[in-house]
This record gives structure tokens, C-alpha cells and sequence, in this order.
């Protein structure tokens, strides 16, 4: 007898909203829930995601065109659905990725100004219809996390972005969170870390109920 299939979560978010931070706490709760988990991100989570990160993120790369980061985002995703997320889900086992195809929307689309039309085609094409049962999506704004993201260090190729481009992120962001309320929890992550994991952990409390 084949396992349940396992349920696929993604965090989303602008700079510094703290999805590395709330991933820790979510990936102990649903543990103690005696569930199987693979955390992954994007870009990454394989061998060739990681090498499209580094590439992506390297600010060296200026001349990088718009199409081509929307692509290699794609591509990053395309080998993760296929060698992480799909083979875990089909295991039963449960997925929580830090970004996925909402993060192409809100980057290179609302970002960058890539068409909406596009980033679907490819999302249809390169996801073969995997998509996240949940996202959280970590709203804070943007002068708030980029603050918290300044304390880190040198900046990547994308955090060098003015302050406008982070703004039709969380635009474009909070948008598709509204198209899609069930899909879609919206957490207030300007407040504490603490507060964020317990919002968190009741948006995620229904996928419990539905497991047993
Ligand atoms: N990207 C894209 O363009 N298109 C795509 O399709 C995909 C990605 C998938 C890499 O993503 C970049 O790729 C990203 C989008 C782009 N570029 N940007 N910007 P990433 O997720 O690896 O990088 P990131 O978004 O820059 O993550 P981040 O800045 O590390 O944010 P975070 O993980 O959400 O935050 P954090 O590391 O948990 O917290 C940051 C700091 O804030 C840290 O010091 C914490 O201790 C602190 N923190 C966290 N939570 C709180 C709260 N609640 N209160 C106070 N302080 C907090």
C-alpha cells in the first residue's frame, strides 16, 4: 500500500521578513508531530540549485538579463520539483521550502516587470503541477526588514535593489495572497519571532487534522 502523499508548505516573504528564522521552530513542531520532513529552498535544494543560487546571487553577474534570472529560477525549480519535492511528497514524507513559485512572481514579476503570462507558463511547465498545499507568507515592511537584513553583511546581486523594487514585491506579494485566501496565510512578521511561530503554527494546524 502506497503512503499518503505528504503535504507541501512554502514561506514567502520580502528581505529579511524571517523565514530562515520561523523555519527552525516549524521544522521541530511538525517533527514533534511524528511527521517525516524535507526543509529545502529555492533558489537551490540540489546540486544544480545551488549552482543557479550562487550564480544568481553573485553580484558580479550586472549584466545579467531579467529573462535569464527568470529562467534560472525556473530551471533551479524545475530540478527540485523533480529530484526533492515530488519523490518527498510521493513518500508521504512532508516538504516546507523556504520560497517557491510565488517568489518568481513577486521578484521577477512584480520586480522586474516580467509578465504575469509568462512566469504561469513556465510555473505550469517547469512545476508539472506541483504546487504548495500552504503558504505563509511573511508580511513586514519593507524598511523593517531591510534593516534586519543590513545587520548580515555584504549584499547579494537582488538586496542591492532600491527600496521601490522591494515595494512591488510586497505588493505583488500580498496580491496573490489575496487571490488565493485559501492557499494563502498572511502572518504579521514585524512582530516578535516568537509571536510569528505561534501565529504560524495555527495556520499550519489544519493540515495536522487533515494528515490522520
Ligand atoms: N528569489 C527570486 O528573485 N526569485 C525566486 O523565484 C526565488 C528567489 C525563489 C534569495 O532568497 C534571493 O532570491 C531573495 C529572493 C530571490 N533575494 N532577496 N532579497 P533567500 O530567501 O535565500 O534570501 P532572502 O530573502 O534575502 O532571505 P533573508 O533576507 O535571509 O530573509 P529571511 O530568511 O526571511 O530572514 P532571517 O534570516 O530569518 O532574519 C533576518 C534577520 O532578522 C536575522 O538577524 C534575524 O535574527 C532577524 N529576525 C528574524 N525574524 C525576526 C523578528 N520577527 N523580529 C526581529 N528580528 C527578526
Amino acid at each position: 500500500m502506497s503512503a499518503a502523499r505528504g503535504k507541501f508548505i512554502s514561506l514567502e516573504g520580502g528581505e529579511g521578513a524571517g523565514k530562515s528564522t520561523l523555519l527552525a521552530g516549524l521544522h521541530a513542531c511538525i517533527e514533534q508531530h511524528g511527521i517525516a520532513l524535507v526543509q529545502t529552498r529555492e533558489p537551490g535544494g540540489t546540486g544544480v540549485g545551488e549552482a543557479v543560487r550562487t550564480i544568481v546571487l553573485d553580484l558580479a553577474q550586472r549584466e545579467l538579463a531579467a529573462e535569464t534570472e527568470l529562467l534560472l529560477m525556473f530551471a533551479s525549480r524545475a530540478q527540485l520539483v523533480r529530484e526533492v519535492i515530488e519523490p518527498a511528497l510521493h513518500a508521504g514524507h512532508w516538504v516546507l521550502c523556504d520560497r517557491f513559485a510565488d517568489a518568481s512572481y513577486a521578484y521577477q514579476g512584480g520586480g522586474r516587470g516580467q509578465p504575469e503570462s509568462r512566469i504561469a507558463a513556465l510555473e505550469d511547465w517547469a512545476c508539472a503541477g506541483v504546487k504548495p498545499d500552504l503558504t505563509l507568507l511573511l508580511d513586514v515592511p519593507v524598511a523593517t526588514g531591510r534593516a534586519r537584513a543590513a545587520g548580515r553583511g555584504d549584499a547579494d546581486r537582488i538586496e542591492v535593489e532600491a527600496d521601490s523594487f522591494f515595494e512591488r514585491v510586497r505588493t505583488t506579494y500580498r496580491q496573490r495572497a489575496a487571490a488565493e485566501p485559501d492557499r494563502f496565510r498572511m502572518l504579521d512578521a514585524s512582530q516578535s519571532p516568537a509571536v510569528v511561530l505561534q501565529a504560524a503554527i495555527v495556520a499550519i494546524a489544519h493540515l495536522f487534522e487533515a494528515k490522520v
